[in-house]
């Protein structure tokens, strides 16, 4: 019998409320109907109601309120160190996952992007999970990216995480349905092009913030951190071809998609 391949690790990152457990929901329900192995698996320890049923859950090892209540902290102490307690439970994390003998695991990650972006557990997780084959789904939020000093700020936090996983990543802008066509073209061009988005910031802001963040936009543009941005809709189900896509060329392990 051949060996079988490992899967391949999609983490969904963003900021709050940016769409990730959403996406993963549809992103795995898009791969049921297009006859694509995929498993879900939540890693925010601190969630309540989430749009999927996840197939393995952190949970089901670390939660919130028993954190809580085990320590004695409040809803902020609680949720770093829920999300450091991850880190202790991946062994059994990964080993459900491999019961699930898949291509493909969709990785939610905790909601506030700084549990995942900023502490070294995430680190741990990552490399326990899937040292060689894993991609980051980093997910511009048009509530707050949609202006240019929001997409700047979503930008920074996007090169953090690049440069703190050192794995594969792809950008989209999530809700795009939520989006006038312009105004995600205008989005699209300042990932594509951050001298175009500094252009777009000195317009709506003042001339001292314009030197550093010109500066800036040229590293982040000649170390070419964002790339254009795609559009995701989950609500109206878009944009899930171009991800797989993008994940496929990158590791070439499953099948393609077939076009008919
Ligand atoms: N219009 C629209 N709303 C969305 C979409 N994806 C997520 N949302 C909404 O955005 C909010 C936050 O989504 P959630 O997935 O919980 O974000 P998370 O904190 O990043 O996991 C929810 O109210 C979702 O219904 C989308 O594609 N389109
Ligand atoms: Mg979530």
């Amino acid at each position: 019998m051949p060996e079988m391949e490992e899967p391949v690790y999609l983490y969904f990152v963003g900021t709050a409320g940016s769409g990730k457990s959403t996406l993963v929901g549809a992103f795995g329900e898009w791969c049921r109907t297009n006859g694509i192995d995929s498993m879900s698996v939540n890693l925010d320890p601190g969630v309540e109601g989430l749009p999927y049923t996840p197939d393995v859950d952190i949970r089901e090892w670390v939660s919130l309120s028993s954190v809580m209540e085990e320590y004695g902290l409040g809803p902020n102490g609680a949720q770093i160190a829920a999300a450091d307690m991850l880190a202790l439970h991946i062994r059994e994390v990964k080993e459900a996952v491999e019961g699930y003998k898949v291509d493909y695991v969709l990785v939610d990650t905790p909601g506030q992007i700084e549990m995942f972006a900023f502490r070294k557990s995430s680190t741990l997780v990552v490399d326990a999970l899937s040292p060689k084959r894993g991609m980051l789904i980093y997910l511009f939020d048009p509530a707050i990216s949609a202006r240019p000093e929001g997409f700047i700020s979503s930008l920074l936090l996007y090169a953090t995480v690049q440069s703190r996983f050192l794995i594969p990543s792809y950008a989209v802008i999530s809700k795009s349905d939520l989006l006038e066509a312009e105004a995600l073209e205008e989005m699209r061009r300042w990932g594509e092009d951050p001298l175009y988005l500094d252009r777009a910031l000195s317009s709506s802001l003042g001339s001292m913030e314009g030197v550093v963040t010109a500066e800036l936009l040229k590293a982040l543009e000649s170390l070419g951190i964002c790339g254009r941005p795609s559009p995701v809709s989950s609500e109206e189900m878009y944009g899930m071809e171009d991800i797989y896509n993008t994940v496929q060329q990158m590791f070439k392990g499953g099948e393609d998609l077939k076009s008919d």
